[in-house]
């Protein structure tokens, strides 16, 4: 046994995860790590950002790019996504294919791989939503597990400013139900499980990698400081989408290492499909989140 959960404190970057590490990963389904990206490198994802926020300005709906938080307007801009950052920015694309990034997934599941969903998290000072407990595999089932989202912190993330919190262990037990009034809604009800949540305090440059099977979600943001989240998604090249027609030639084009393979290794797992979902009910997490009854957060209504 690698370290207590409740209080988890990230390990410093070595380039390499040790044994110890790994076994905590496979048996928590989570770690974190300080000091990957460099100032330099933070800086620069800081200064991106910090255009796009004022490019949100010119929009008042949420769209392909953009996904704006309620009372959103070009005075007081309220950007609440900024939807695959990789396609809107050389700096994010660079980020996706970090190898020092890339050398620490392939020790989770293996080296070929590509990524599957890029996305730009930011919690703007004392409004910031929150993200209801969910696991990402009842969203997209694959028919092997081998699948790690990163958090790239680019403002020191605390539990005051809406870090991201996990359930450790949650990735080895059920997947549990996404709905409400036979809907999907993109959450479960909290109540078994929030007393065993484990806040990931970093620092900006530190990642988070977090297992697809790992309930985890984030309080609002209620300090005066932003909390930036860039998330990354990664698959091993044996992992196919049960739902998504993902098909070849757009998997192939988000090949990082290794092959695709043809012959997808399966592996028996609880899975549940996303659906029946609400077609009126489009856009990202915080859409589909947003009829959630049972919440493991309050929503800030600044
Ligand atoms: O931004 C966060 O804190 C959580 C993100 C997340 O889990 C998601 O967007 O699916």
């Amino acid at each position: 046994v690698v370290a207590t959960v409740p209080e988890y404190q990230a390990i410093d970057y070595a380039g390499k995860f040790n044994d110890d590490d790994l076994g905590f990963y496979r048996e928590q389904g989570f770690i974190g790590v300080n000091g990957v990206l460099t100032p330099q490198e933070i800086g620069e994802l800081s200064d991106v950002t910090d255009e796009f926020i004022e490019r949100s300005r010119q929009v008042s709906e949420s769209g392909d790019v953009f996904d704006l938080e309620p009372g959103h307007t070009a005075e007081q801009p309220r950007l609440r996504r900024l939807k695959s950052p990789q396609h809107q920015h050389e700096v994010y694309r660079n980020v996706l294919r970090n190898e020092k990034i890339l050398d620490l997934v392939a020790q989770l599941i293996g080296d070929a791989m590509y990524y599957k969903s890029g996305k730009l998290n930011i919690k703007g000072s004392e409004f910031g939503s929150p993200v209801e407990w969910h696991q990402d595999w009842g969203f997209f089932p694959h028919t092997n597990d081998d699948q790690v989202t990163i958090g790239i912190p680019l403002d020191d993330m605390a539990i005051e400013n809406g870090c991201l919190s996990v359930v450790p262990g949650s990735h080895l037990g059920p997947t549990l139900d996404h709905r409400q009034d036979g809907f999907f809604v993109g959450a479960v009800d909290p109540s078994g499980f929030e007393q065993d949540a484990v806040p990931i305090q970093l620092r900006a440059g530190g990642i988070s990698l977090h297992h697809v099977r790992m309930l985890h979600g984030s309080a609002p943001n209620v300090s005066s400081r932003p909390r930036r989240l860039l998330l990354y998604t990664y698959v091993a090249a044996d992992a196919w989408p049960l739902t998504e027609n993902a098909g070849w030639e757009k998997l192939q084009g988000q090949m990082l290492r290794g092959e695709l393979s043809l012959t997808p290794r399966m592996a028996d797992l609880p899975v549940r499909l996303p659906y029946p979902r609400d077609l009126s009910v489009i856009g990202s997490i915080y859409e589909v989140q947003k009829e959630v009854r049972h919440r493991g957060f309050q929503k800030t209504d600044k």
